[in-house]
């Protein structure tokens, strides 16, 4: 009988699956709700999360399952997608509207569940209904259970949220953007962390400082949340070494700037290895690479690392804000630097970390991507200096 008991637990021990060691739940409420907020000058009811702008960032572990309650106290339909997060056998948690849920109605709530399955570094959140991601967004950071496959101590973790501000509700740009039948009114002005920095009019002290230590190293979860933009980062007279794009390992490699796509997200260590002025300051920017022919805003958002000195401690945030833009930062169109970047990119290869790609081919496949443009239907309002465009993409599999 004893016996029996015994084989039934090893049984049970046996075909348990090894995820559900951890059954830990994490639970979060988010109220997307209206806040105004004031940037240059000009203040906008916007759509947030819990009335933050950027939205908060939530921090879960690999294997951890993770329950969120949305409360649409907004006007307006709303969904919630989770950037990145494998949906293993959850895709109703996806997020995306009309694609794996309907939308979120005002007034009711939606509780999102799932489970973080073999993933870990940065990602993100954002509201995935009309433009509404401009605003409703935030890291997303998934802590590793083993240690960090690089031998760096890290000081702190420290998010970067990059965006873009329009002067006038999201909603109306998208709504003069079907009108046209245009590209989207370009921001007004570039975000780090929703401040835009002081080379904008009325922005002193909407400047993002971010304190730090000399003589150690941070780790910078960088997002890209603009809605438009390929961005360029850069931090002044520092190297920044990337270790992880959309929450896989890469191969370290060390850069004076990098260059993020929207909605991509990737993790870089910094080391505060200068010799400060008086200020303790060194200023961090952010503008566009551009290559398009839509409309655009040639403006760069900055802030600062600054390093704890005696003398810092005195300074008074206007006073230390004054910025420029530092050298390191790539020229809107340089499309050398944004190409040798990408060509760095690799993912870490190690035994923890394989790289799983089916080696065998079996069939060749070319995808064409293009973007045409298109005369105005009869009987339509097109009112924009761009014709209309409409996006295709072909498949051909050459003969053989
Ligand atoms: C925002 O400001 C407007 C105008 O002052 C006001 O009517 C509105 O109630 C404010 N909204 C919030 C959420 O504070
Ligand atoms: C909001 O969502 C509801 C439920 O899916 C749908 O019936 C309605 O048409 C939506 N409204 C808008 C403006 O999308
Ligand atoms: C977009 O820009 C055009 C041209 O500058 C302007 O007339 C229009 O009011 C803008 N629309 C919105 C919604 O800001
Ligand atoms: C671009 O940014 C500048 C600030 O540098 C601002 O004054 C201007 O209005 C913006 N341009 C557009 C088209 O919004
Ligand atoms: C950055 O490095 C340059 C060249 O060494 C130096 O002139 C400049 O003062 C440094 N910037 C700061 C903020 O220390
Ligand atoms: C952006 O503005 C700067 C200076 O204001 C100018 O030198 C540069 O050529 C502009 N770039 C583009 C792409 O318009
Ligand atoms: C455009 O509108 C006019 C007037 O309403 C109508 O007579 C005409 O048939 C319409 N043309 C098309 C192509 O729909
Ligand atoms: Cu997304």
């Amino acid at each position: 009988m004893e016996s029996l008991i015994l084989g039934v637990l090893l049984v049970l021990l046996i075909t348990l699956p090894t995820s559900s060691c951890s059954l830990i739940t994490k639970r979060f409420e988010f109220n997307v709700e209206w806040k105004n907020v004031t940037r240059l000058c000009n203040t906008v009811n916007v759509l947030t999360v819990n009335g933050k702008y950027p939205g908060p960032t939530i921090t879960v572990y690999e294997g951890d399952n993770v329950e969120i309650k949305v409360n649409n106290r907004g006007p307006d339909n709303t969904t919630i997608h989770w950037h990145g997060v494998k949906q293993l056998r959850t895709g109703w948690a996806d997020g995306p509207a009309y694609v794996t849920q309907c939308p979120i109605t005002k007034g009711k709530s939606y509780t999102y569940k799932f489970t973080i399955t073999g993933q870990r570094g940065t990602l993100w959140w954002h509201a995935h209904f009309s433009w509404q991601r401009a605003t409703v967004h935030g890291a997303l950071i998934i802590k590793p259970r083993k240690p960090y496959p690089f031998p760096a101590r890290i000081r702190a973790e420290i998010p970067i949220i990059l965006g873009e501000w329009w002067n006038e509700p999201v909603q109306a740009i998208e709504d003069y953007m079907k009108l046209t039948g245009d590209g989207p009114n370009s921001s007004n002005a570039y975000t780090i962390n929703g401040l835009p920095g002081s080379l904008y009019e009325c922005s002193n002290k909407d400047t993002f400082i971010q304190k730090v230590e000399r003589g150690q190293t941070y780790m910078f979860r960088i997002i890209n949340a603009a809605l438009n933009q390929e961005l360029f980062f850069t931090v002044e007279n520092h190297t920044m070494t990337f270790v992880e794009v959309d929450a896989a390992y890469t191969k370290p490699f060390t850069t004076t700037a990098i260059m993020i796509t929207p909605g991509q997200t990737t993790t870089v260590l910094l080391t505060t290895n200068q010799s400060p002025d008086s200020t303790g300051m060194f200023v961090m920017a952010a503008r566009p690479y551009l290559t398009s022919l839509f409309p655009f805003n040639n403006s760069t958002s900055i802030g600062f690392l600054q390093y704890k000195t005696s003398q810092t401690a005195k300074l008074k945030p206007q006073e230390a804000s004054l910025g420029y833009i530092p050298s390191s930062l790539p020229k809107m169109e340089d499309t050398v630097f944004a190409t040798k970047f990408t060509d760095i990119l690799r993912s870490l290869g190690s035994t923890e970390y394989p790289c799983d790609v089916p080696k065998q081919i079996d069939k060749r496949v070319i995808t064409t991507i293009s973007m045409n443009l298109q005369d105005c239907p009869k009987n339509k309002t097109c009112k924009g200096q761009i014709k209309p465009a409409k996006a295709y993409m072909g498949r051909h599999s050459p003969l053989q």
